[in-house]
């Protein structure tokens, strides 16, 4: 599948807090970092997403729960946490969209109360090739909502990992995205 100028590939989330060693780590997180710095030079349009959260969020639980509304305390905006993984070869020119900032209100997804879909039309772009961390998540939930904002949407498959709890969970994500019209392709399939 060859990789065209109107394409743009979303980064999802490649922080520390979702690498292991942090707050909410998933499995395998950083084996998608050398996936996607291969993945990078093919594309003119790059667009790194951050889970950006205010200290209070709302889906930080005590204790937590690991699911959807109790999440341990992750992602803090400028906390070392949020910072994207060390070995991201993100270029000067990425363009960084935070979500999640408002206490009050939950964001997964990318185009969450962001200016995402207008920086991509912006610049012509049609279709996005979607990566990062975590699949059932901030993956699932942006490449939905890329659907919704009238994009193409690809998944690079190997290029995420999911929190994959319960067992599974990142597997039935993928089969959502395939039903609700997201192409999934593996990043050696790309040029
Ligand atoms: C995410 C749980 C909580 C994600 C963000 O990036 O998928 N998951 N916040
Ligand atoms: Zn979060």
């Amino acid at each position: 599948m060859k990789v065209l100028p109107s394409d743009a590939l979303v980064v999802v989330d490649v922080q520390n807090d979702f690498c292991p060693g942090g707050a909410l780590a998933v499995d395998e997180g950083a084996h998608v970092v050398p996936v996607i710095n291969g993945l990078m030079p093919l594309f003119q349009i790059i667009v790194a997403t951050r889970d950006w959260h205010p200290e209070d969020h709302c889906s930080f639980g005590d204790p937590p729960e690991f699911v959807d509304g109790s999440w341990p305390a992750h992602c803090v905006a400028n906390s070392p946490g949020a910072e994207f993984h060390g070995d991201l070869e993100l270029p000067g020119d990425a363009i960084i969209v935070d979500k999640g900032t408002d206490p009050e209100k939950e964001a997964y997804s990318g185009f969450s109360e962001t200016s995402l879909a207008e920086q991509l039309c912006a610049r012509g772009i049609e279709r996005i090739f979607i990566c990062g961390l975590a699949t059932e998540y901030c993956v699932q939930q942006t490449a939905i909502d890329g659907l919704r904002n009238g994009f193409k949407v690809v998944l690079v498959e190997n290029a995420c990992r999911g929190i994959n709890f319960p067992p599974g969970s990142a597997a039935r994500a993928v089969e959502e995205m395939k039903a609700a019209g997201v192409e999934v392709h593996w990043s050696r399939d790309l040029e």
